[in-house]
């Protein structure tokens, strides 16, 4: 009795003393890469200077009240006049490469490549790829973190009209033949589950159009997955051979674990999985929609009164076409979710939740970050991508995102060094234990910066930002000495094997 009372308390102090002893000793190989993550709208400020163009965030910081502390991406962290400082700080860190976005406006600033081309924004980026290549440090630059030319939203509604597809690749191509010789990684979008689920159904995200639920989701999707389908083959065509790169598509989700070992939530963690990061990555790895999207919604949509499908449907060339294109697999990944099966919704407005029908809740116990949605949960890093891999034939997975958030000016951040650690020992064990193919890392994210509709209120660097200053300072925080040490031995804990 009293031995299993002791067995007891050590087990439940184990419990809390896990982050000591359970991280994984052992090296990641030795052409793994370490990289960290910025976006264009995020960190440049900068948002008219020098001929850039207004685009969608502009635009929505500026006219709506929906920004939580009114702030805006004008100035953020300026790094578009402290970019020369900030690659410094960069190379300090060891990284092998660097993540960050190209802001479209800035080097079309009307979207249009027979606008006028802005030679200040070309000048802007070829300036930081040089300081790169100068630092050694490899280049992943993504065409698209969300901030359209608004010229391309007033004029045909943005990602909703099939123009957008010429338009984006028009500008993509331009990027290539500007940029592509050093450039080693490129992705074409990041996270379309956000822009399309965000953007044009549940408004948290540019341009906040909530018009059509249900429908112009679905509509946004199928025109990015044909758009990264073109700009995949004019790179494959044309500009692989001689600028050697590698070309995806950076795709977000949680890990969505069973609430109960009930075969119904086993199947409702699956259908979640497969409308959110299965409605991108089925088309790009296996042509089409998900199966359980296309006979969910096809029969919500019949009971619903229409006449087709609201998910449009791919015609067998587009099948051809979209099959295959992609080199890697972006994953952003930060929490994990539970699930659990319910009835379906009732019919009535459509509604891309109710095609789910799944209820997702979070632990209790989990810790939280500054933000509602991390929770904690460093085994679901490894869960996801066993499923990725199992799912899509072992895809090479990138992890494009990956970082923890507070509320700013905590210098010594142990709670984001514990993430970090805990989360990559479980990307050790995805690789060595699981098999799968994670060939690098990257952390979100280099420093402080304006966190969409949250503003400034959730903090994610590594780095802080002081933006009371206009010098916008740029301060390490403790967890920049863990990275480095990350970058330098591949190891997640001092004493490694
Ligand atoms: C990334 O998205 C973005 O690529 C990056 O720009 C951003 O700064 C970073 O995350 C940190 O947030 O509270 O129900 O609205 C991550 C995916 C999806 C995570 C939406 C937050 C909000 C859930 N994000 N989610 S909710």
């Amino acid at each position: 009795m009293l031995i299993q009372k002791f067995l007891f308390v050590f087990y439940i102090s184990s419990l809390f003393w896990r982050e000591n002893v359970c991280a994984d000793n052992r090296k990641f190989p030795p052409d793994f890469k370490f990289g960290i993550a910025t976006a264009s709208y995020q960190i440049e400020g900068g948002w008219d200077a020098d001929g850039k163009g207004e685009n969608i965030w502009d635009h929505l910081t500026h006219q709506t009240n929906l920004v939580k502390d009114h702030s805006t991406g004008d100035i953020t962290c300026d790094s578009y006049h402290k970019s020369k400082e900030d690659l410094a700080l960069l190379k300090d860190l060891g990284v092998d490469f660097y993540r960050f976005s190209l802001s479209w406006a800035r080097i079309l600033p009307t979207g249009y490549i027979d606008g006028q081309i802005n030679e200040a924004g070309i000048r802007y980026y070829e300036d930081i790829l040089s300081e790169l290549e100068k630092h050694g440090i490899e280049a992943m630059v993504t065409l698209y973190h969300w901030d359209l030319p608004q010229k391309l939203q007033d004029d045909f509604g943005g990602v909703l009209n099939d123009t957008f597809i010429d338009v984006f690749a028009n500008y993509a191509q331009l990027a290539f033949e500007l940029f592509g010789s050093r450039v080693k990684y490129w992705v074409t979008f990041n996270e379309p589950f956000i822009i399309c689920q965000q953007g044009y159904e549940n408004g948290n995200k540019a341009p906040a159009i909530t018009k059509a639920p249900g429908i112009d989701l679905y509509t946004c999707a199928h025109v990015v997955l044909k758009a990264h389908a073109k700009v995949y083959h004019i790179y494959d065509t044309f500009y692989r051979k001689t600028q050697k790169g590698k070309i995806g598509l950076v795709l977000n989700t949680d890990w969505f674990e069973p609430a109960s070992g009930d075969p119904k939530d086993l199947e409702a963690s699956e259908r979640q999985l497969q409308f959110q990061f299965g409605w991108f990555a089925h088309p790009i790895v296996y042509g089409n929609y998900p199966q359980v999207m296309i006979d969910r919604i096809g029969e919500r949509s019949i009971r619903e009164g229409f006449k087709t499908s609201r998910l449009p449907k791919f015609t067998n060339s587009e099948i051809e076409e979209i099959k295959g294109t992609f080199d890697f697999i972006g994953l952003n990944h930060y929490t994990t979710t539970l699930t659990r099966w319910k009835e379906d919704e009732a019919i009535g407005k459509p509604e891309s939740l109710k095609d789910i029908s799944v209820e997702v809740f979070k632990n209790p116990f989990w810790e939280g970050s500054a933000s509602s949605w991390l929770k904690v949960v460093p085994w679901g890093i490894r869960r996801i991508s066993k499923w990725i891999k199992d799912t899509y034939k072992n895809p090479e997975l990138i992890i494009t995102e990956n970082g923890y958030s507070d509320v700013g000016g905590i210098f010594d951040d142990s709670r984001r060094i514990n993430y970090y650690r805990e989360y990559l020992s479980n990307v050790l064990e995805a690789i060595y234990d699981d098999g799968v193919n994670i060939t690098a890392y990257t952390a979100w994210s280099f420093m402080d910066n304006f966190e969409w509709l949250e503003g400034y209120t959730e903090k994610f660097g590594l780095f802080s930002v002081n933006f009371t200053d206009p010098a916008r300072p740029r301060t390490p925080k403790s967890s920049v000495n863990y990275f480095k040490n990350v970058t330098k031995t591949k190891c997640v804990v001092e004493q490694c094997l």
